[in-house]
Formats: C-alpha cells, sequence, structure tokens
C-alpha cells in the first residue's frame, strides 16, 4: 500500500502553487497541501482550477463547514456533521454528475481521531482485477447499484467514461444498495477498500484536493472541536483535466467499447 509521502505535495503560499497541484492532479488524481491558512486563501487556490458548486449545505460562496451541527443526528446524509466515522466514499454519489474535483482543509484538528482516509480508485480497481475478475466484472454491471435515498443514481461502482478511462462511484454506508449479483461481495470490496486505505493526519492548514471520480475519501471518528471546511466544483475547461484513471488491467467486457 502507498503512503501519504509517495502522494503530491504543495504549499499553497508558493507562487506556483496551482500548475503544482494541477500537476499532482494529473499524475496522481490528488494533491497534498499545506498552509490553507483561512478561507479566503483556499477560495483563491479552488477558484483558480475549478468552478466552485454551491451545495445544500455551502455558503453562498461555496465553502462548506465541516463541523458538528446540533441537528446532524437524525439521517445518514448528515453524517459529515457529526462526530462520527465516515467510510472512504465518493462525494455526491447520489447524484447523476458529482463534482469532479474536492478540496478539504483542516482549520482545526480534533482532539482525538478525524484522521482523513483516502483511496486510489485506480489502486483498487486494479487490485480486484488482479486478484477478482468476477467481481471486477459485477462491479462494472450498468445499473447494479444504487446510492442516495428516493432520488438517487443508478449506476455501477466502476463506468467507462467517455473518453474512455474509469471512473469510481462509491459508497459502503445505509445509502448505499447492490444488486443481488454483488450483495455477497461486499464484504469483500469493504476490506478491500479498508486494505487500499492511506491514512492522513492533517494540521491546522493541511489539506487535500483530489479527483472525485477516482480518489474516496473519508476520516475516522473524533472527538474535540474538529473544523474543516470543503469547497466542490470542476475543473475550468483550460485545464483539461482527464476523467478518472487508466488502469494498468485491461477493462472487463462489461466497461468495453463495442
Ligand atoms: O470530515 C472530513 O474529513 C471529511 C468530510 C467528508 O467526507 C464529507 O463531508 O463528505
Amino acid at each position: 500500500m502507498r503512503d501519504v509521502a509517495d502522494l503530491p505535495h504543495v504549499d499553497l503560499r508558493d507562487p506556483d502553487s496551482a500548475a503544482r497541484i494541477l500537476s499532482g492532479l494529473t499524475t496522481h488524481g490528488i494533491t497534498i497541501f499545506q498552509g490553507g491558512i483561512g478561507r479566503e486563501e483556499l477560495l483563491c487556490a479552488a477558484q483558480s482550477l475549478i468552478t466552485i458548486r454551491t451545495h445544500r449545505d455551502s455558503d453562498s460562496d461555496g465553502v462548506t463547514t465541516i463541523a458538528q451541527r446540533p441537528a446532524a443526528n437524525d439521517g445518514t446524509s448528515l453524517t459529515g456533521f457529526t462526530d462520527r466515522e465516515l467510510r472512504p466514499h465518493t462525494e455526491g454519489s447520489a447524484v447523476c454528475r458529482p463534482p469532479r474535483v474536492l478540496m478539504l482543509a483542516c482549520l482545526r484538528p480534533a482532539q482525538t481521531g478525524g484522521r482523513s482516509q483516502l483511496v486510489d480508485g485506480r489502486d483498487l480497481y486494479d487490485k480486484i482485477a488482479r486478484t477478482e475478475p468476477a467481481m471486477l466484472a459485477a462491479l462494472s454491471k450498468p445499473r447494479s447499484a444504487y446510492f442516495g435515498r428516493g432520488s438517487g443514481h443508478l449506476g455501477a461502482v466502476f463506468q467507462q467514461t467517455t473518453e474512455g478511462r474509469i471512473a469510481v462511484r462509491l459508497r459502503l454506508d445505509e445509502l448505499a444498495r447492490f444488486s443481488p449479483m454483488l450483495v455477497s461481495s461486499i464484504d469483500r470490496l469493504r476490506t478491500l477498500v479498508q486494505q487500499q486505505t492511506i491514512p492522513v493526519d492533517l494540521r491546522e492548514g493541511h489539506g487535500y484536493i483530489l479527483l472525485n471520480d477516482r480518489w474516496l475519501h473519508g476520516r475516522t471518528r473524533f472527538t474535540g472541536n474538529r473544523l474543516m471546511l470543503r469547497i466542490i466544483g470542476d475543473p475550468l475547461s483550460t485545464h483539461a483535466l482527464p476523467t478518472g484513471f487508466c488502469p494498468a488491467e485491461a477493462p472487463p467486457p462489461a466497461l468495453r467499447r463495442t
């Protein structure tokens, strides 16, 4: 398994930070940053890379404060606003077009726990392709996975993008349902996700920016007054960031174009 030290790192205060983030996103689908000391710096970095999407839980500038909220204990879609664990997942898995980019920055770390959990969908895909090809075919079958509540998204965990690459869409909590042929594989999938998880301790001003159709993100449960900021959006067209990832193994027949 890879380590956080293997991922590209950038200091947002460096004059060439935007170019280096882009380079990290292109080569690894992720960049770890430091020097994101305030909302304005984060917004500025985000605006140089993406068109920011506003969201049900965001402020009007598109920034979402991830901290415990008193009314958040009643529903799983609000788990982000509790002190509970969030298993690695795709942001916006229930919508037709999830945001392509997610940026998360730490303004105040937890007292204990609250460690970020990152999974490279490409490593996950390659591992499954090498060891469990039948499971990969099932995970790639159209209409085999449903994410969300009433008006969620019916699709597959691995899907081919219009560029012939692979995009991942996954969550493994109560808001995910799988076709009967996949149900027996889900415990194994959960184990593989856990094995591929890269733990990252974000300190004040540290964060990550990732391609949401390649990387899964989550966190462990925590205590204390943890405070994070999240921004989501889509790459500016001038940056031409390719979708998803290019797997080491050939896609299964369900994903091949005819
Ligand atoms: O709190 C975190 O570190 C991550 C939050 C998250 O995964 C989310 O809001 O979807």
